[in-house]
C-alpha cells in the first residue's frame, strides 16, 4: 500500500514525542525536522514539506501544547488536521452539466491510467447514479487504444464510441457529443491519448478537444508512482488547460505519497477519486479526511465502514424489495428496519472516533433517538398476530398496547399512518411494470428503504 516508508517514520516521530512525560520545545522542533525528512523522503515536493512543518510548527507553539497534558497527541492532531488541509479538506465530484451530457475530459501522461479509471468511472456513474454513460475513442494514436477501450467498456456493459479510419481526435470527440445528445448518454467520457512527456503537439491537441466541445470538467490522471514528475506534469496540463480535478491513480502500488501530498498543492486543483488497482471496480472517491488518517497509521477505518455499510444495505434491500413485490409487508419488517437504523447510531460512535472527521457530518447522519425508541417500544408492544395484520389492531388493542408501553394512543395511531402510507407505496410498486435496469422500484434509493421520518 501506499504511503507505508511515510507512515512508518511519522509514527517514528510520534512515538519519540510519546515516550516523554513533559516536552520542551527541542522535542518540537526534533520532531519536526523529522517528519520534515520523512516528506522528503516520501517524495513530497519541498516547498509543500517546508510550508507544511511550518503551519504545524506555529500552530504547535500558538496553542500551548508544550503545557497541555498531552502534549504528544496535540501534535498528532495538529498533523493531521494539516495533512487534510492539505490534500483539499473535502471531497470533490465532477460538475454535472445543467443539460445533458455532462462532457468529461480525460487528460495525463502516458501509462497514467486514463484509459483504466476512465472506465472505472463510466462503470461508477453507471451503476451508482444511475447514469447512461458513453466512453470515446480519441486516442488515434497507440493501434490498440480503441480495442483497449472497447475490451473495457464491453466488460462495463458500457457503449464506446469511436470512428473507425478517423485521425482527428477533435472531430471524433464532436461527433461523440452529438452522438451522445442523440441516444440519451448523460455523461460523456473523452479518454485521449497519452505522450512520453509534455510536448507542444499534445497539448495543442488537447487545446482543440476541449475548445470543440467545451468539457464541463477536466481531469489530469497521475500515476500517484511517479513522484516529483507528477507535480510538473499537473502544473503543466494545469497552466494549458486549467483543469478542474485529478485523478490520482495506481494508489495500491507502493507508491511513496508524495504525488498525493503535492499535487493539490502545488495546483490548488482538488484530488477528486483515485485508483486502487487494475480491476474495473477499484476507485474510490478521494476523501482527504480518510487518507490522512491512512497515512498516519490509523487506518482507513471509514472507508472499510462504508464499504460494510453498503453491502449490509444491499442485501436487505433485495430482501425487501421481494417482499414488496408480494405485498406482503409486515409491522416486523418495519421493526427490522429500526434495528438496521439503530445500528447506525452507533456506527456514528464509532465515526466519532475517527480524528479529522468533520462534525457537519456526523450530525447529518444522526438520527432522532427518541423518537425511533418510541416507535421501537410501540411494535414491541404488539402481539405478533397485530405485527403480522396491522388491520386487526382495533381501539382496544390500542389501549393495551399503548399502556403496554407507557405511551399515548396518538402515537401508536402515527406510527400506524405512516405505516399505512408506507404499506399503499408498497402496493403501487408492487402492481408497476419493474423497468428494465433498475435494481429496486424507484423510492428506495441507494441507502435502502427507508422510515418515513
Ligand atoms: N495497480 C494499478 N494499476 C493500474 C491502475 N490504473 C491503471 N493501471 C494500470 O496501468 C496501466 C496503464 O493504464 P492505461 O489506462 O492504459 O493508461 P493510459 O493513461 O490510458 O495510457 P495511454 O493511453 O498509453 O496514454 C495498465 O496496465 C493498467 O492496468 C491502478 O489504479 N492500480
Ligand atoms: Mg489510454
Amino acid at each position: 500500500m501506499a504511503f507505508e516508508g511515510l507512515t512508518e517514520k511519522l509514527n517514528a516521530a510520534f512515538q519519540k514525542l510519546k515516550s516523554r512525560g513533559r516536552i520542551t520545545e527541542s522535542d518540537v522542533k526534533d520532531a519536526m525536522r523529522a517528519i520534515r525528512v520523512a516528506l522528503l523522503e516520501a517524495d513530497v515536493n519541498f516547498k509543500v514539506a517546508r510550508d507544511f512543518i511550518q503551519k504545524v510548527s506555529e500552530r504547535a507553539v500558538g496553542q500551548n501544547v508544550l503545557e497541555s497534558l498531552t502534549p504528544a497527541q496535540q501534535v498528532i492532531k495538529i498533523v493531521n488536521e494539516e495533512l487534510v488541509s492539505l490534500m483539499g479538506s473535502q471531497s470533490a465530484k465532477i460538475k454535472m452539466a445543467s443539460s445533458p451530457p455532462t462532457v468529461v475530459m480525460l487528460c495525463g501522461l502516458q501509462g497514467a491510467g486514463k484509459t483504466t479509471n476512465g472506465a472505472k468511472l463510466a462503470g461508477m456513474y453507471k451503476t451508482r447514479e444511475n447514469r447512461r454513460p458513453l466512453l470515446v475513442a480519441c486516442d488515434v494514436y497507440r493501434p490498440a487504444a480503441v480495442e483497449q477501450l472497447k475490451v473495457v467498456g464491453k466488460k462495463l456493459d458500457v457503449p464506446v464510441f469511436s470512428i473507425d479510419g478517423e485521425k482527428d481526435p477533435v472531430k471524433i470527440a464532436r461527433e461523440a457529443v452529438s452522438h451522445a445528445k442523440a441516444h440519451g448518454n448523460d455523461i460523456v467520457f473523452l479518454d485521449t491519448a497519452g505522450r512520453l512527456h509534455i510536448d507542444e503537439e499534445m497539448m495543442d491537441e488537447l487545446k482543440r478537444i476541449k475548445a470543440a466541445v467545451s468539457p464541463n470538467e477536466i481531469l489530469f490522471f497521475v500515476d500517484a508512482m511517479t513522484g516529483q514528475d507528477a507535480v510538473n506534469a499537473a502544473a503543466a496540463f494545469d497552466g494549458a488547460l486549467s483543469v478542474d480535478g485529478v485523478f490520482l491513480t495506481k494508489l495500491d502500488g507502493d507508491a511513496r505519497g508524495g504525488a498525493a501530498l503535492s499535487v493539490r498543492a502545488v495546483t490548488g486543483k482538488p484530488i477528486k477519486f483515485c485508483g486502487v488497482g487494475e480491476k474495473l471496480d477499484q476507485i474510490e472517491a478521494f476523501h482527504p479526511d480518510r487518507m490522512a488518517s491512512r497515512i498516519l497509521g490509523m487506518g482507513d477505518m471509514l472507508s472499510l465502514i462504508e464499504k460494510a455499510q453498503l453491502d449490509f444495505d444491499e442485501k436487505k434491500a433485495l430482501e425487501l424489495e421481494k417482499k414488496m413485490r408480494t405485498q406482503r409487508l409486515t409491522l416486523t419488517d418495519f421493526y427490522d428496519q429500526l434495528v438496521q437504523m439503530k445500528k447506525m447510531g452507533s456506527l456514528q460512535d464509532i465515526m466519532g472516533m475517527v480524528p479529522g472527521l468533520n462534525a457537519k457530518a456526523l450530525k447529518n447522519a444522526s438520527v432522532d433517538e427518541k423518537q425511533l425508541s418510541h416507535v421501537e417500544a410501540i411494535i414491541l408492544s404488539m402481539t405478533v398476530a397485530e405485527r403480522e395484520n396491522p388491520s386487526i389492531i382495533n381501539y382496544s388493542r390500542k389501549k393495551r398496547i399503548a399502556s403496554g408501553c407507557g405511551l399515548k394512543i396518538e402515537e401508536i395511531n402515527r406510527l400506524l399512518k405512516q405505516f399505512e402510507a408506507i404499506s399503499k407505496m408498497t402496493k403501487q410498486l408492487s402492481s408497476m411494470q419493474k423497468k428494465p435496469g433498475r435494481k429496486f422500484g424507484g423510492f428506495n434509493g441507494p441507502g435502502g428503504f427507508k422510515l418515513p421520518f
